[in-house]
């Protein structure tokens, strides 16, 4: 089970040791939330911040970009460190060419979901991706509430998963109790935010530890 933190609900007054702070724990990877204020109502990570993250970590970088016109940024991300690039199907009509362009940059290619987006509407873009991020809060905010509603689209997902190798990922109010229940029914990556990672007053390799000690296998 692989863990990612998410960015956003870092301290920002020292971006530099938050970022070295957490390299040095087991996590799989950084989550960077990139957002425009209209596909979601708030803003994310800035290329300014992306950059410095960047520049203090040899970890995978993603970029989650919540953001309408996602194939005007892709090429900056790669060229800032993304690795993985996870855009919205919601925000364009032309959701396998972008999965086509971001390949094409080098970079794993995954498609996010809202909370109401059933699989029937991304069906097609399955067998084409590297990962589905399953949104568990509605985008925008850290801090919010878990959606239960939600689990019955990821149950249907992880029967698809092992046909179409892609892997499926959870972002939203993910807790040691989520990591448990969602990682039995074939949730490979986990997003930390607030509600398991930021703000605990605790070292994050020591949160992060208890975190991959306290998995049910
Ligand atoms: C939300 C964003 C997420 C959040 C994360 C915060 O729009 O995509 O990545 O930063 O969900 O986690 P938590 O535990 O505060 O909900
Ligand atoms: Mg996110």
């Amino acid at each position: 089970r692989k863990l990612y933190p998410s960015m956003m609900c870092a301290e920002f007054d020292n971006l530099s040791e938050e970022t070295q702070k957490l390299s040095i724990s087991e996590i799989d990877g950084f989550h960077m939330d990139i957002m425009d204020g209209s596909f979601v109502p708030n803003f994310g990570i800035s290329p300014e911040d992306y950059k410095t993250i960047a520049d203090h970590t040899d970890k995978l970088l993603d970029v989650h970009l919540m953001i309408y016109h996602p194939e005007k940024y892709i090429k900056m991300f790669v060229e800032l460190g993304a690795k993985r690039v996870y855009f919205h199907p919601e925000a364009t009509p032309h959701s396998a060419r972008i999965i086509n362009q971001i390949k094409q940059c080098g970079a794993e290619a995954g498609i996010a979901i809202n909370p109401g987006t059933s699989i029937a509407s991304i069906n097609e873009l399955l067998p084409l991706v590297d990962q589905v991020l399953v949104m568990t809060v509605n985008p925008g905010f850290a801090g919010q509430k878990y959606l239960e509603f939600v689990n019955t689209k990821i149950k249907k997902l992880s029967q698809l998963c092992c046909d179409f190798n892609f892997e499926i990922v959870v972002d939203g109010a993910i807790s040691l109790e989520k990591i448990n229940e969602l990682g039995a029914i074939g949730v490979t990556g986990f997003v930390l935010g607030t509600s398991a990672l930021f703000g605990k007053g605790k070292n994050y390799s020591e949160i992060i530890r208890s975190l991959k000690e306290q998995q049910e296998v």
